[in-house]
């Protein structure tokens, strides 16, 4: 293999300046016609493609070879991006020593739940990655991240990194991942809840990660994945739980606009749609919601505890059709569905907590927190949680702490929401669930 560096290297979107000269393009043999006499290759780089021409007689490159061609420039109407190579010269930089399981360029159609086999795309990711499909999801997420990130920063929040090896839990219902820790047990993070509440409670007052969560939960949905990027976001001094639904509601909208105007060659690769909202995104207690999507109001001795996967599909139907928005937030869940940190209301078996839901599928869940100490050992206490291993938790409100709340969304369910994707491990790159943890 003689590779000579890339400096002759043009990238393909260039060529369109150069039409009727010389040039070298390095990239990626992605489909291959051969017409008797002359054949068509196509070759993909990081900024597009390009139609070689090349005679027949001469030995082909495989499919997903990596080569480096040389030839001259022309127009060409029929040619896919209206430019074609013929080319003069052909180096094999890399040619596959393995046979396709499948060929990549037959991923490249919109992502539908009854296309190619899930299993399959997974176990060959390295692959399926190099499909047009599956890398404009990576590009999208790349924007995606992006807006969040200048949303945060326009808005005096300090992003932070906090650690994912942690003594204990933090979201009751969910499960724990053990690691082996030198001489003791430790547990990988479900969520950096801890964390940011004690970043919350310092001057800085406001702040958000984005970073991986871990729940070792036995699902098998297409809404779970066992390992997710958890978007966090706290703050101190809110005006009520209205102030934190106020900033997502503003952080959705952000993230759409971006998107649409930065990720159109997606949405269309895709052929889906970015989520409608005209308008305010509704916010409904979960007695108004309950009570819209079943007909039957909740009374006091029988509260509603939380919305099915299914009344999470009606009320989004609802709130498109009474407000023209595909979200909705419903809020005031039960003291006994709400983690220990959650604030109550002036009623005692209310929170002051809210989801948001997109699309049929709860993307975030937040709240207003306690930060009275002697209320969050009383709350510790009554869920029969361990108060020895939260001490330094704790000191953080003994020492004084100011009221404070946040919100956390999870990346590939928002993604999974925006995109419309069958299964939410089509918006991670590399799943992990309760039977992959390879590649
Ligand atoms: P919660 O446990 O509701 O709240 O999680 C917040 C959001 O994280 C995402 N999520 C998941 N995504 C994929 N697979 C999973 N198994 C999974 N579990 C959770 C969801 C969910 O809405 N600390 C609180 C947040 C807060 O109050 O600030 C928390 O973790 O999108």
């Amino acid at each position: 293999m003689k590779w000579q560096g890339d400096k002759d290297r043009i990238l393909i979107k260039d060529l369109k300046s150069i039409i009727d000269s010389s040039a070298t393009i390095r990239g990626r043999v992605t489909e291959i016609r051969d017409l008797g006499g002359i054949s068509f290759i196509i070759v993909v780089d990081r900024s597009g493609l390009c139609q070689l021409v090349i005679d027949s007689r001469q030995k082909l490159p495989v499919l997903q070879s990596i080569v480096a061609c040389t030839g001259r420039i022309t127009a060409n109407e029929k040619a896919p991006t209206g430019i074609e190579m013929y080319v003069e010269d052909l180096e094999v930089v890399s040619s596959p020593e393995k046979e396709l399981p499948f060929n990549p360029a037959r991923l490249n159609t919109p992502i539908r739940s009854d296309g190619p086999n899930i299993e399959t795309l997974f176990n060959y990711r390295g692959l399926s990655l190099r499909s047009a499909t599956h890398q404009s999801i990576v590009k999208l997420t790349s924007e995606l991240l992006r807006a969040i990130d200048d949303f945060f920063r326009s808005r005096d929040f300090v992003e932070i990194k906090t650690s994912k090896i942690v003594g204990g839990g933090t979201e009751g219902g969910s499960g724990l991942f053990e690691v082996k820790y030198f001489e003791r047990v430790a547990y990988l993070a479900q969520s950096p809840q801890l964390y940011k509440q004690t970043l919350a409670a310092t001057p800085l007052e406001r702040v958000f990660e984005i970073g991986p969560a871990f729940r070792a939960e036995k699902h098998a949905t297409i809404r779970h994945i066992n390992e997710f990027t958890s978007i966090d976001v706290e703050m101190a001094f809110p005006q009520g739980m209205d102030e934190l639904m106020d900033i997502q509601e503003d952080l959705i909208k952000h993230c759409i606009a971006h998107l649409s105007s930065t990720c159109q060659d997606t949405i269309g690769i895709l052929e889906t749609e970015l989520p409608k909202i005209d308008g305010d995104i509704p916010r409904l207690d979960l007695d108004q919601a309950k009570e819209i999507v079943t007909g039957v109001k909740p009374t006091r001795s029988k509260p509603a505890q939380d919305l099915t996967p299914e009344e999470e599909h009606k009320i989004c139907q609802w709130a498109l059709q009474h407000h023209n928005s595909e979200a909705v937030f419903v809020h005031s869940f039960p003291v006994s569905k709400r983690p220990f940190y959650t604030m109550r209301q002036e009623n005692p078996r209310k929170t002051q907590s809210f989801d948001l839901i997109l699309r049929g599928l709860e993307i975030s869940s937040g709240s207003i927190r306690v930060h009275d100490p002697k209320l969050l050992k009383a709350n510790l206490e009554k869920q029969g949680l361990n108060i020895e291993s939260l001490s330094s938790y704790l000191e953080v409100f003994q020492f004084a702490c100011p009221p404070h709340g946040g919100f956390g969304i999870g990346l590939e369910r928002l993604l999974q929401k925006l995109l419309n994707l069958p299964n939410i491990r089509y918006a991670c790159l590399f799943p992990r669930d309760r039977n992959r943890i390879e590649p």
